[in-house]
């Protein structure tokens, strides 16, 4: 509450007092769950200034990912564990797969495609959509809001924050343990639903997994924007819910993974046109 407030006077803006009442929000489930054919459950987010989209709750799973690699002649573990190394490259691909598949199955529409979601729809997801101008650029936003993060105000983080850098990772990570939080995650240890869902009955948007999202994080680069920390995440700067890393299109990290929306058609096609996967 301080943090915010001092943001406030500092930047002018009113979107930081916007995120007093964002931030208290009720964290209650609602219905609307839309499971799809390889048993994704998505559910809709509004797009602050956009459309409405379907957003997984969940992190893209091995299970999930294993008949994609499969068709590309790869051996796959099929559990239901959070896909970590997955690069942003593959992600797009297995939305594109997905896509064509389920197009062909009836699934979905000729006009809906699965992809990343983008860094301001994910700052929809995690209710920051009204608090920050969606034409700016991700790096420009990246840990503007302070004191907000996806379970909350609190720090340290309360039970069900999700699966963070806890005291169970204090003999790997001893230097940057939350000494007051536990996950009850041994250190490494990945599951579905670690945190408790958010107001939209999204899970783990704080921890877990890193999440790629389709935007540049700066223009000329090719590093991609990843958003809500992972299971080695401890400090309050890297969980805010405004903040932002980067990595290449390329890379691959077992703290790195992603989750998926399913939308109508939007403007990226002119550059996936160039890509070559
Ligand atoms: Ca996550």
């Amino acid at each position: 509450m301080v943090a915010l407030l001092a943001t406030a006077l500092r930047t002018g803006l009113a979107w930081a007092l916007a995120a007093l009442v964002s931030c208290t929000l009720a964290l209650t489930p609602r219905a609307g769950v839309w499971v799809n054919s390889l048993g994704m459950e998505l559910v809709e987010v509004p797009v602050a200034g956009g459309r409405p989209l379907r957003m997984a709750c969940v992190e893209t799973q091995e299970r999930h990912l294993a008949p994609f690699r499969r068709s590309l002649g790869q051996s796959a573990p099929a559990s239901a564990r959070p896909a970590a190394r997955v690069s942003w490259m593959e992600a797009r691909a297995f939305c594109d797969w997905l896509t064509q598949r389920e197009r062909q199955a009836g699934v979905i529409g000729p006009g809906q495609r699965y992809r990343l979601p983008t860094d301001h729809e994910w700052s929809c997801a995690v209710g920051l959509g009204d608090l920050e101008k969606a034409g700016d650029l991700p790096e420009a936003k990246s840990g503007r809001i302070a004191g907000c993060f996806p379970w909350g105000e609190t720090w340290p983080p309360p039970a069900g924050a999700g699966n963070l850098c806890g005291r169970e990772s204090r003999r790997d990570f001893p230097e940057s343990f939350i000494s007051d939080y536990r996950d009850g995650m041994p250190c490494g240890r990945l599951a579905a639903r670690a945190s408790a869902p958010n107001a939209l009955g999204l899970f783990d948007l704080s921890g877990s997994l890193w999440e790629w999202c389709e935007d540049r994080y700066r223009e000329g680069t090719d590093w991609r924007v990843l958003r809500g920390g992972s299971w080695k995440s401890s400090r309050p700067q890297t969980l805010l819910s405004s903040h932002r890393t980067h990595d290449p299109e390329g890379y691959r990290s077992d703290s790195v993974g992603f989750r998926c929306v399913l939308v109508e058609e939007f403007p990226w096609d002119a550059e996936r046109e160039t890509l070559n996967f």
